[in-house]
């Protein structure tokens, strides 16, 4: 039985989830900056609005456990421990990136944290996860694999194959549908019957979950449970979180026409961190002083890295062809 408690977090664990919240969105918000600005090659699709999710699963991994994104996948890649810096240097395409600057938004990887990457496919990070779970299990290791995906992916074959796979052989994975409504500008409700993405998960015989995945204590309870029951061999979990992107399907798109104002600003008013904060203020776990000064830290942060991406080098050109091809050992490529 799975005994930790939200409502059990220490102090420093409750501003520790703040502190990646507001990471997360201020970053965001210098990525929104940035391609305002031109210095962005390639297209983004901003988490702003989702926060919670990313924090509240990211907080109960280990290093060594593997997350497996998406194309809105700049928070998970930040809630798993990628330096801000290196992330913004990465969609600014640049030398000092996570990936040299030749990956970008879509394309992020950071092994060396656990987070095997962002895709601009949709779908693929449920089979990568059951495939990591896998590879765990075949290892006795007590490591999880963590797919991130939306509403929309939860309707591509993957989804289905994936969580079968899980079930089938009790595999250590958690899968994680943020589901956010839409699908680019398709509603959920348009694209399928279901009521619901976890209610899918009886038909496999694993366990499904719905949480209000803009609460973040909500979602660190039941990712808990899902991510201990995993290194238990208690084997997967389906978690459906509820959310919101506030800003439009990706940077540039226009975003009328398939959803009211009213509706954004319904969610703009359930916003994760103004709510949190509101939250730890009622419990008495931190002064307004102290979250100002927090913002206003993570701002910094923020700030400071899209500094050091601006003044970073591009990829020296002579190296346009690196890893373009495997070179196996006792192969003449020249
Ligand atoms: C396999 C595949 N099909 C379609 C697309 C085009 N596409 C890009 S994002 C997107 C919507 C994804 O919606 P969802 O999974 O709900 O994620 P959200 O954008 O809401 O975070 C689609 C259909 C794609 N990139 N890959
Ligand atoms: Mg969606």
């Amino acid at each position: 039985m799975y005994m930790e408690r939200a409502s059990e977090l220490t102090r420093e664990q409750l501003l520790a989830l703040l502190r990646t919240m507001w990471l997360i969105r201020h970053c965001e918000e210098q990525v929104v900056r940035s391609y305002a600005r031109g210095e962005l090659p390639g297209g983004v699709h901003t988490y702003i609005g989702q926060e919670a999710t990313a924090t509240g699963v990211c907080a109960h991994l280990r290093r060594d456990d593997a997350v497996f994104s998406t194309h809105r996948g700049h928070g998970h890649a930040l809630a798993k421990g990628m330096k801000p810096e290196r992330l913004l240097a990465e969609v600014m395409g640049k030398a000092t990136g996570c990936c040299g600057g030749r990956g970008g938004s879509m394309h992020l990887f950071e092994p060396e944290v656990g987070f095997y990457g962002t895709s601009g496919i949709v779908g693929p990070s449920i089979l990568l996860a059951a495939g990591a779970g896998y590879a765990a299990k075949l290892q006795n290791s007590d490591r999880v694999g963590v797919a991130f995906f939306g509403d929309g992916g939860s309707n591509n074959g993957a989804f289905h194959e994936g969580l079968n796979m899980a079930a089938a052989w009790q595999l250590p994975v958690v899968f994680v549908c943020e589901n956010n409504l839409y699908a680019t500008e398709v509603p959920f409700a348009k694209a399928t019957r279901s009521k619901s993405v976890a209610e899918r998960a009886a038909g496999y015989g694993l366990p499904g979950v719905e949480v209000d995945g803009n609460d973040v204590l909500a979602v660190y309870q039941a990712a808990g449970e899902a991510v201990h029951n995993a290194r238990a061999g208690k084997g997967p979990t389906l978690l459906e979180c509820h959310t919101y992107r506030i800003r439009a399907h990706s940077e540039g798109m226009r975003d009328t026409g398939y959803r009211s104002q009213e509706e954004i600003e319904e969610w703009k008013a359930r916003d994760p961190i103004q709510g949190f904060k509101a939250r730890l203020l009622d419990m008495g776990a931190a002064t307004p002083a102290e979250l100002d000064a927090m913002e206003v830290e993570s701002q910094k942060i923020a700030e400071d890295a899209a500094k050091f991406a601006r003044q970073s080098p591009w990829p020296d050109p002579a190296t346009v062809a690196d890893h373009l091809f495997s070179r196996p050992l006792g192969v003449n490529h020249a």
